[in-house]
């Protein structure tokens, strides 16, 4: 099982997209294994989206991300990193197709609602950012016997 780190973004709580977008999380099958809201420090944020400090878009990013409460969940599945990708949709959301929470939700790169770990590296990365190991609960749910051969 693959564990990734999404954030619900300040702009998609203050739009009540909270619940819509832990729905489809729930609904496609992978299981959240720690949730949290909070106002996300500057010192996270900058951590978090370290490999775009020399970007132009850098400070109005933090400024973004760290303007109110965001929802910080570790999901966790099979394939749960590409998944979640996918789910959440193409970065600048002209591209995302429908059906996806950025073809769904939002209209500009800079305020894209959600976000989810790349790959692998980032995913332990992001996650150790902002979980404690003693906030991910590893448990099972009874689904995974109907989502898993
Ligand atoms: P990702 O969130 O799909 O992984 P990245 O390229 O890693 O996309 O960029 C991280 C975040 O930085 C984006 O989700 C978006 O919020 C913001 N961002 C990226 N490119 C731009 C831009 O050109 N203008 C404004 N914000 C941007
Ligand atoms: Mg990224």
């Amino acid at each position: 099982m693959e564990q990734t780190y999404i954030m619900i973004k300040p702009d998609a709580v203050q739009r009540g997209l909270i619940g819509e977008i832990v729905a489809r999380i729930e609904k496609r099958g992978l299981k959240i294994s720690a949730m949290r809201m909070n106002l996300m420090s500057e010192e996270s944020a900058k951590e978090h989206y370290r490999e775009h400090a020399e970007k132009p878009f850098f400070k109005s990013l933090i400024d973004y991300v760290t303007s109110g409460p965001s929802v910080s969940m570790v999901v966790e599945g099979k394939d749960a990193i590409a998944i979640m990708r996918a789910v959440n949709g193409a970065t600048d959301p002209v591209n995302a197709t429908p059906g996806t929470i950025r073809g769904d939700f939002a209209i500009e790169t800079g305020r894209n609602v959600v976000h989810a770990s790349d790959s692998p590296e980032s995913a332990s990365r992001e996650i150790s950012i902002h979980f404690k190991d003693a906030e991910i609960i590893n448990y099972t749910k009874i689904d995974e016997v109907c989502l898993y051969e």
